[in-house]
C-alpha cells in the first residue's frame, strides 16, 4: 500500500473554470499536495501518457482531448491515496458518479470527464515522475 497518488486536472475543468473547486474536494478529502504543477501536454507528450489505451477505440479521442488546453498536474498524498483517491474522483462515466464524489459534480461525460487519478501503485509512480523531477516534490 502506497501513500501517494497522481492527478490531473483534465482541460475540460479547467478551462470551466472548476481548478480552484476540484482543488478544494482534494484538500478536504484528506490529501496533501506534494507536487503540483500548470501545463498544457503536446498530443506527443498526451499519447505517451495514455499509451496504455493504445488500442482502444476512443485512443485518438482521448489525445486530442487531453492535449486541448492546460491541466493541472498533482502527486498527492494521503494514507491508502490511490483507492481513497478513486473513490473521491467516482466513477470514469459520471453518469455513474456517487454522490458527493469530484466526477459527479463537475464531469461533463465519459471523455470529459474532470480528473484523472491513478489507478494503482505502479502507474502512480510511474504517472509522478512522468512529470515531475525529485526537486519538485516536497
Ligand atoms: P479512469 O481510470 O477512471 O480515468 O478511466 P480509464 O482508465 O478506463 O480511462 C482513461 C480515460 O479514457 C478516461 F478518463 C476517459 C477516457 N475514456 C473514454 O474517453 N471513453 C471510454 O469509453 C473510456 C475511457
Amino acid at each position: 500500500m502506497s501513500n501517494r497518488t497522481f492527478t490531473m486536472v483534465k482541460p475540460d475543468a479547467t478551462s470551466k473554470g472548476y481548478t480552484g473547486g476540484i482543488i478544494d474536494m482534494m484538500i478536504k478529502g484528506g490529501f496533501s499536495i506534494k507536487a503540483m504543477k500548470w501545463t498544457k501536454l503536446t498530443p506527443e507528450q498526451a499519447g505517451e501518457f495514455y499509451a496504455v489505451h493504445k488500442e482502444r477505440p476512443f485512443y485518438g479521442e482521448l489525445v486530442e482531448f487531453m492535449s486541448s488546453g492546460p491541466i493541472v498536474a498533482a502527486i498527492l498524498e494521503k494514507e491508502n491515496a490511490v483507492e481513497d483517491f478513486r473513490n473521491l474522483i467516482g466513477a470514469t462515466n459520471p453518469a455513474n458518479a456517487a454522490e458527493g464524489t469530484i466526477r459527479k459534480k463537475y464531469a461533463a461525460s465519459i471523455g470529459e470527464n474532470a480528473v484523472h487519478g491513478s489507478d494503482s501503485d505502479e502507474n502512480a509512480q510511474i504517472e509522478g515522475d512522468f512529470f515531475f523531477s525529485k526537486l519538485e516534490r516536497f
